[in-house]
């Protein structure tokens, strides 16, 4: 990599099948790093697991997660794609940064308190301490920016306080990151519930738009989406559904606020949402072909997801490397 080459690093779980929130919020925007960076992006199976898994489920996401990356646009020959569990390096920095986070900072996050709501009988220590591997993830390729949704803002903020943390213990070692939060998507809502993130672990699946939905169902769902009971498409305070609905309009269409509110000014709710199913539904055809191709081809995910591991494990070792040897480990 050239010496002022920044760099760029991201992480997706194949915990569930991809949405709409994962796409506008995070992998639609790796994209436009591709050509001046030096980009890293994920598959963080690890991060997976501290939620029970079915194997084969993972297994097969893994593949299904890497083919989408590639469907949006991610060419592997510019971007550096890989699996989490195949470089081991993470899970060894992961354990390293374990102890330089404080128990109290962990305890703080909110993901971390959702989830375990969420899978109350099975509140593991890896979930407890996602955010150290996150940080390692991060600061194993000495990135710059990360590209997230605002959700994982806290986690971010973690990863820079434990890199100020570790740097000010033993002198310069990890570049410290920054968030690339795009702020018109940063957080799509549940059809369903629009107070809610859209979540890719909804277990209505009416609430979500997948990546992979066929087009007569992104119909089905935009139909039913809640909304409320003025019908004006306006974009205002308390008009929840409909302000994600026209955040997921803007995202696939790149029209403003005021060109959608005179669009459907004088039409219904009803007319309003079959254009954001259709919008939808254009957007996403494109990456949905793609992704049929990719994933009928096993043997070119394989080796694509082996030539990014060998890459990544080249850049991780040096840092590793690195510290290691500030903690006082005997190579
Ligand atoms: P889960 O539902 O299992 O918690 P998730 O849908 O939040 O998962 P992740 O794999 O944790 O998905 O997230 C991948 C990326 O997608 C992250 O950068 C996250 O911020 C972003 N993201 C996820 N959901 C949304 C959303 N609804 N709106 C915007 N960005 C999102
Ligand atoms: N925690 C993230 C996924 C994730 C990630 C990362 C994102 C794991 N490691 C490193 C950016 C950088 C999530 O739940 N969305």
């Amino acid at each position: 990599m050239l010496n002022d080459q920044k760099i760029v690093f991201s992480g997706v779980q194949p915990s569930g099948n991809l949405t709409i929130g994962n796409y506008l919020g995070a992998i639609k925007n790796f994209t436009r790093f591709s050509e001046e960076y030096k980009t890293f992006y994920c598959v963080v199976d690890l991060h997976a697991i501290t939620v029970r898994q079915v194997p084969a489920e993972l297994r097969r996401r893994t593949y299904e997660t890497l083919a989408l990356y590639m469907a949006a646009g991610l060419d592997p020959k510019k971007n550096t794609l890989f699996v989490q569990s195949h470089v081991p390096a993470h899970a060894e920095l992961g354990w390293i940064l374990d102890c330089y986070t404080m128990f109290g900072e962990l305890s703080r996050m909110t993901q971390f308190k959702d989830k375990s709501a969420k899978n109350a009988q099975n509140i593991n220590a890896g979930l407890f301490t996602y955010p150290s591997l996150m940080a390692a993830d991060i600061l194993l390729y000495q990135t710059d920016v990360v590209p997230v949704g605002i959700d994982q803002k806290q986690h971010i903020e973690l990863a820079r306080d434990v890199a100020l943390r570790f740097n000010q213990v033993y002198g310069d070692t990890f570049t410290v990151p920054e968030g690339f939060i795009p702020t018109d998507t940063m957080k799509i809502m549940s059809l369903a519930e629009p107070t809610l993130k859209m979540s890719k672990s909804d277990e209505n699946a009416n609430a979500v738009v997948y990546i992979l939905d066929r087009k007569d169902d992104i119909m089905r769902k935009f139909k039913r989406a809640v909304t409320d009971s003025d019908s004006v498409v306006r974009y205002a305070e308390g008009k929840d559904g409909i302000n994600n609905l026209m955040n997921i309009y803007r995202a696939f269409t790149g029209k403003s606020y005021e060109e959608i509110e005179r669009e459907f000014d004088g039409k219904g709710y009803g007319d309003f949402k079959m254009a954001v199913g259709e919008a939808c539904a254009d957007g996403l055809a494109g990456v949905q072909a793609e992704y049929d191709r990719l994933i009928a081809d096993k043997a070119f995910l394989e080796a694509t997801m082996k030539a990014g591991a060998d890459e990544a494990a080249y850049y991780a070792r040096k840092t590793l490397s690195k510290v290691r040897r500030k903690v006082g480990f005997v190579n």
